[in-house]
């Protein structure tokens, strides 16, 4: 009878477990990947980190606007990207709007070593290069590794 009763419990809980782990692709399932970003950016959900990361590299060079001065990208959530062309050479002021103590330069020069896509983050308030040498036509992308807003805008 204990045998019996044992084999009853160990069962119940196989299809328990079955239960829990078929629920889980469901809920995923059924909500929205927007929903899903908003609530990891209100929750500020370290580990969701590492995700927002490889979603980052996404085609730079497809929508950047050229770099010229007094032009600014919308502000940017955790995560999000705004790209610019810079294909004139000369020296470029950027400084993030909400916060004007965030700072830094590009400087663009024939013969530069960097050149094609670059990318830099946003993170802890700060750009993630003081200052950036890029030869004509580069594109620069930034991405957001902050909870706060930040965006790009040139002086
Ligand atoms: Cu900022």
């Amino acid at each position: 009878m204990k045998l019996y009763l044992g084999m009853i419990v160990i069962g119940g809980m196989l299809v328990l477990g079955a239960c829990s782990e078929e629920e889980q692709p469901i809920v995923n399932d059924t909500m929205e990947e927007e929903e899903m970003e908003e609530n990891v950016v209100e929750e500020e959900v370290v580990e969701e980190t590492e995700t927002s990361e490889e979603e980052t590299p996404e085609e730079p060079s497809t929508d950047a606007s050229e770099a010229t001065m007094g032009e600014a990208s919308p502000l940017l959530k955790k995560g999000e990207s705004t790209s610019f062309v810079f294909s004139e050479a000369g020296e470029f002021s950027i400084y993030c709007e909400p916060h004007p103590v965030m700072k830094m330069n590009v400087v663009v020069e024939e013969g530069a070593e960097l050149s094609g896509d670059v990318s830099l983050e946003i993170v802890d308030y700060e750009f993630s290069e003081e200052t950036i040498t890029v030869a004509p036509g580069t594109v620069i992308t930034w991405t957001n590794q902050d909870s706060a807003q930040h965006n790009v805008a040139f002086e």
